[in-house]
C-alpha cells in the first residue's frame, strides 16, 4: 500500500485572482500530494487591485470542521496555514495544530499579513500580532520580507538588503535556531531574487536565486509556500523544496509575463502544473 501524504491545508478560497486554495490545492494534487481545505473565508476574488470583493467568514465553522476530522482519526503529513480571515482563527489554528500535530508531522505557517511593506486590506494589527505567535508553533515559516518585518516588529523601510543583513533576519526569524525559515524576495545580487533558508535541523543558511521579474505579480507567495510544503512532505530537504518552487514561480512568471495577462488574476500556473507532477521535474 503506498500512502499519498495528506496536507491540512488552512487558507481562504478566493473565488478569482489565484490565490491560497485555489492555488495550494492544484499544486499538492500535481505534486502527489493530498490537500484537505479548511476554508477561513469565502471571497468573490482576493483583496489585491479588486474593489468590492465579497468576504464570508468561517471562524465558526473551524472548529466544527476540526472536530468532525478529528473523530475520523485523520492524520495530516503536513498541516500548512495561510490568509486567516479573523483575529479569533489564531487561536482555532493554533490549537488545530497542538491537536493534530504528531511527531512527524510538517506545520508550515506561511505568515501572509502583507506586502510591499502595506499589510493587506483586512489585516489589522491585534491579527498580525496574533500571527507573529501562531508563527512560534511551525517548523517552517514563509514570510516574505514585509512579514518578516512584521514578525520582528521593525520597520520595513530600514531592513537590510545586503546577504550578511539578509542571514541576521533569517536567524533572528528562526527563534534562535529552534524552526526552519525560508524568507521569500531575498535577492542576493541585482536582477535576481529567491529565497534565504535557514534549515533548523542543519543549521546552515543556504539561498535560492532565479532571475527576477519586474512585475507585481499576486499569488506567488502561495505558490511558494504550496511547492514547498508539498516537496517537504515528498522528503525534499528545505533548500531543495525552496528551489523547486522558486523555478515554478519563475517558468509561470515568466509565462504570465510574455502572454501580457492581467496581474491581477495572478500568476497563470495551471498550463505548467505538468513541471511539478515528476514527468516534468522543475529542478
Ligand atoms: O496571496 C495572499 C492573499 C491570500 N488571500 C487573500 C488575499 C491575498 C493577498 O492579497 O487578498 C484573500
Amino acid at each position: 500500500m503506498t500512502i499519498t501524504p495528506r496536507v491540512a491545508a488552512i487558507h481562504d478560497m478566493s473565488g478569482f485572482g489565484r490565490c491560497s486554495l485555489t492555488v495550494a490545492i492544484p499544486v499538492l494534487s500535481a505534486m502527489g500530494v493530498q490537500c484537505c481545505p479548511l476554508p477561513t473565508a469565502f471571497l468573490s476574488t482576493h483583496t489585491g487591485g479588486f474593489q468590492g470583493f465579497t468576504f464570508l467568514d468561517m471562524t465558526d465553522e473551524m472548529p466544527r470542521v476540526a472536530s468532525h476530522w478529528k473523530s475520523l482519526d485523520l492524520t495530516f503529513a503536513a498541516i500548512y496555514s495561510g490568509f486567516l480571515g479573523s483575529e479569533r482563527q489564531i487561536g482555532i489554528v493554533a490549537d488545530f495544530i497542538r491537536d493534530f500535530r504528531r511527531p512527524d508531522t510538517v506545520v508550515v505557517v506561511d505568515p501572509v499579513m502583507g506586502d510591499d511593506g502595506q499589510a493587506y486590506q483586512t489585516y489589522t494589527p491585534a491579527m498580525c500580532g496574533g500571527m507573529a505567535r501562531l508563527a512560534e508553533l511551525a517548523d517552517v515559516i514563509t514570510p516574505n520580507l514585509t512579514e518578516a518585518a512584521f514578525l520582528l516588529g521593525r520597520d520595513y523601510r530600514a531592513l537590510p538588503s545586503d546577504e550578511a543583513g539578509l542571514r541576521r533576519i533569517v536567524e533572528e526569524l528562526s527563534l534562535d535556531g529552534k524552526r526552519s525559515v525560508a524568507l521569500t524576495g531575498a535577492s542576493l545580487a541585482p536582477g535576481k531574487t529567491g529565497a534565504m533558508c535557514f534549515d533548523a535541523r542543519t543549521g546552515r543558511t543556504e539561498t535560492v536565486q532565479t532571475d527576477f521579474i519586474a512585475h507585481p505579480l499576486h499569488g506567488t507567495g502561495d505558490l511558494f509556500a504550496s511547492v514547498l510544503t508539498g516537496a517537504l512532505v515528498k522528503g525534499a530537504s528545505l533548500a531543495e523544496a525552496a528551489g523547486q518552487a522558486v523555478d515554478f514561480i519563475h517558468a509561470c512568471a515568466a509565462r504570465t509575463v510574455a502572454q501580457d495577462l492581467p496581474l491581477r488574476e495572478g500568476v497563470d500556473f495551471e498550463p505548467l502544473l505538468g513541471l511539478l507532477t515528476g514527468r516534468g521535474g522543475c529542478r
